[in-house]
């Protein structure tokens, strides 16, 4: 058999870029075969250099809610380009992505841009810090917040599939300012308080779990974190670099009805291009500089393209009734590869919230990071190859979540289905 073109460019890249790749998942490690190289992507649909046409469920990790390459946001990007890529100066378009994000946001009075959901963390937990005074933060077992020192402990994605939960090359001086509790836990944060409250800054919590596959808040956890945090003088930030727009217009804290004093945000917000926000109350927003004294700075913060396609992608997001009909799709989605798991005697959780939707092998509620480390990983990459040889391309690792977007039709989901159906009965 020929090597395939994907095969032949992963070896070139391993020699020139760690691991052949820009980012750990994608290398396919977790799921026991190489990486496809895209060559196109539209709508639902991303095409690799061997000509395979997939249907695309990682949809660019969660900033594609349009699907790929969707006309009026290329277009938007293009009418941009055309009058320059990046000023490093002030420009309309920022304005006017910040008023609709403050708009959709009751929590976000002001709100600074810059370049990744990474950027937009360190700069919330500096921002924290800043403002109580304090050093210490909470984080949960299994989320991510992106790669800056201060979150790499126990944390989830890549390090959670690499079986690597705490990067090396964090002085462990720092890593002791960072406090881990378990997800849907109140007494193991209530505990942390109870010992180190007076120190600590802030909790930093994904409100919807995407980075160890997806786990929904129980009712009362999030309440719970608003109540400490406000007992004890911290702030809570809500990292909602994932679930922004996703689940609803604005961000799952306007469904949950809780303030959070600072929201993260990423992805969807820059229309596919790199885009990531940080926002809270003006007091807060106030201390960043040049108002204030907490500095932070970017190049290509607020640059002119990932505006327009946010600007665009949330214009879009605004008109008739895409919430429901992304509901309706994914809900459509997950009771059909149900059926299909229960009929071939499959033991699988499946989680779904809107448009995002994680399955997971194994035999027990995932509502925990702990539940999450029962599951068979071994059974997801299974699964995960049998379906990429039917034409679905999943996230290449279990511990990640899966995107429904606007430009998955009926047709593409009952392809889905049926693609699922013939996958297990090879596996069983
Ligand atoms: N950490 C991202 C998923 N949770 C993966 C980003 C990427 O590989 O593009």
């Amino acid at each position: 058999m020929p090597v395939s073109i994907s095969k032949q460019l992963f070896s070139q890249a391993q020699s020139l870029i760690p691991g052949g790749v820009n980012s750990p998942v994608r290398a396919f490690k977790a799921v026991g075969t190489d990486p496809l190289f895209i060559d196109r992507a539209s709508g639902c649909r991303v095409v690799d250099v061997d000509g395979n046409n997939y249907i695309d469920y990682v949809c660019s990790w969660g900033p594609l809610i349009l699907g790929h390459s969707h006309p009026q946001v290329v277009e938007a990007i293009v009418q941009a380009a055309s009058k320059g890529t990046s000023y490093g100066a002030p420009c309309l378009p920022e304005l006017e992505l910040a008023a609709m994000i403050c708009e959709a946001f009751p929590s976000i009075d002001k709100v600074r841009l810059v370049n990744s959901g990474t950027e937009a963390t360190m700069s919330a937990i500096r921002l924290a810090r800043a403002f109580t005074g304090r050093d210490r933060i909470v984080k949960f077992e299994g989320c991510y917040h992106g790669h800056a020192d201060a979150f790499l402990i126990k944390a989830g994605s890549g390090l959670l599939t690499s079986g690597v939960p705490t990067s090396p090359g964090i002085p462990p001086e720092l890593a002791a300012y960072t406090l881990v509790a378990a997800y849907n836990d109140l007494s193991s944060v209530e505990a942390l308080f109870e010992e180190q409250g007076g120190d600590i800054a802030a909790i930093i919590v994904e409100p919807v779990a995407g980075n160890m596959g997806l786990v929904l808040p129980e009712s009362g956890f999030l309440e719970g974190l608003r109540e400490i945090t406000t007992r004890y003088g911290s702030l809570l930030i809500f990292d909602e670099v994932i679930s922004g727009f996703r689940v609803t217009y604005g961000g799952y804290q306007n469904l949950a009805g809780i303030k959070p004093d600072l929201t993260t945000l990423g992805k969807i917000i820059g229309g596919g291009l790199p885009v990531g926000a940080y926002g809270g109350s003006r007091e807060i927003m106030d201390m960043v500089a040049p108002q204030g004294p907490v500095y932070q700075a970017g190049t290509l913060s607020g640059n002119p393209l990932a505006m327009a396609a946010g600007v665009t992608t949330l214009k879009i997001l605004q008109s008739s009734n895409v919430y429901t009909e992304l509901e309706r799709r994914c809900a459509r989605l997950t009771d059909g590869l149900g059926q299909g798991f229960a009929q071939f005697g499959e033991n699988v959780a499946i989680n779904r919230l809107g448009s995002m939707f994680s399955v997971f092998f194994t035999s027990r509620q995932v509502n925990t990071h702990e539940a999450v480390m029962s599951c068979d990983t071994g059974r997801y990459a299974a699964y995960f190859r049998a379906m990429l040889q039917r034409g679905v391309y999943y996230p290449p690792a279990q511990f990640e979540v899966s995107f429904v977007s606007m430009a998955h039709r009926d047709e593409d989901i009952e392809e889905t289905i049926t693609a699922a159906r013939r996958a297990l009965e090879l596996l069983s």
